[in-house]
């Protein structure tokens, strides 16, 4: 196949990134069609890459000049845009939330298991991350013993008020839930939040900080602390803690400058700069294998598991107590 021809559906800020990213860092592909709610914003867009603009994103996804889609629109349009690109056969990269609920992202797993082929893959892009490939092959390889614990940090600087402590499990600590899976190999089965004090910064009755504990399959805990109003920077770490050693990821180590009597590094400010090269990479497998016609990358049962916990996740938050995660059947 000569160049393969890209939808991209929502062009806030990731969006506008993979259309960046298509059309200047990854090989073989170009971006064709672009749709968004705000008409101006889809046009200034488009134009800086040649593209055309396709006010409906389900005509977008059925477009002749479109072979694959890459969905950065709000969650809650995720569930029928996926299924239309099911529908049309059209491999689809689809930011986090899969969907809004279990049982639409069940629905989707579904659909897409009708298909016969591969067709969604999840933008979980710590998993093209160097630190945590090389994470996941030291716990793969057994180099340190069995894996018994992990503990992980996901602090942002800031966040609007609307950005709440429900939001943040779903919106921040979903990652978290994908690593773990991704790392330890194993499904999360319960979930419990603790609210310590709130930072001064915090809207009235949110938590912020949270200390969410994870519970596997195998008994293993995993520990996040999710910050999102640190005023620092965006820091995102993860310890492994096995029998015979521990290894630590995330420690923003790159460049430590000497001078003037003190020394020192710097922090990523945000997501994108800090998993910038992971998320170019996560476009190119989605574009290699697309391709083809399929995804190789988290597919739609890693969404619909990262659904499911957030959801418990969102539960304890609110009642304050264990929630366990009773995920469907694997088609
Ligand atoms: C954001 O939506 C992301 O996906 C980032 O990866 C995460 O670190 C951040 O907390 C979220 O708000």
């Amino acid at each position: 196949m000569s160049e393969l021809r890209v939808a991209v559906i929502g062009v806030g800020k990731m969006g506008a990134f993979h259309v960046d990213s298509l059309a200047h860092r990854v090989r073989g592909a170009r971006v064709t069609v672009v749709s968004d709610a705000d008409a101006d914003r889809a046009s200034e867009v488009a134009a800086a890459v040649g593209a055309r603009v396709e006010t409906d994103p389900l005509a977008a996804v059925a477009a002749d000049d479109v072979d694959a889609v890459v969905l950065a629109s709000p969650g809650s349009a995720h569930e029928k845009q996926v299924l239309a690109c099911l529908e049309a056969g059209r491999p689809v990269l689809c930011e986090k939330p899969l969907t809004m609920d279990e049982p639409s992202a069940l629905a989707v797993v579904r659909a897409e298991a009708a298909t016969g082929r591969r067709l969604v893959q999840v933008g979980f892009m710590r998993r093209f991350d160097p630190e945590y490939a090389a994470l996941r092959e030291l716990v793969v390889s057994g180099e340190i013993g069995e894996a018994l614990m992990l503990h992980c940090v996901h602090r942002n600087p800031a966040v609007p008020d609307t950005f709440t402590s429900v939001f943040a499990m779903a919106d921040s600590v979903v990652h978290e839930v994908d690593c773990t899976r991704f790392l330890l190999g194993e499904e999360i089965t319960a979930v419990t939040a603790l609210k310590p004090r709130a930072t001064g910064s915090s809207p009235e009755g949110n938590a912020d900080p949270m200390l969410v504990l994870f519970e596997t399959g195998s008994g293993r805990l995993v520990d996040v602390e999710s910050f999102v109003r640190t005023g620092v920077a965006y820091e995102v770490r993860t310890e492994l803690v096995a029998e015979r050693g521990q290894a630590t990821i995330g420690l923003d180590q790159n460049l430590v400058l000497r001078s003037a009597g003190r020394w020192g590094g710097s922090i990523a400010p945000d997501f994108v700069v800090r998993f910038g090269q992971a998320y170019d990479t996560q476009m190119q497998a989605f574009v290699d294998a697309a391709a083809q016609g399929t995804v190789t990358g988290p597919g739609a049962w890693d969404g619909y598991a990262a659904v499911a916990v957030c959801a418990a996740g969102v539960e304890a938050v609110i009642t304050g107590r264990r929630v366990e995660v009773r995920l469907g059947e694997r088609p």
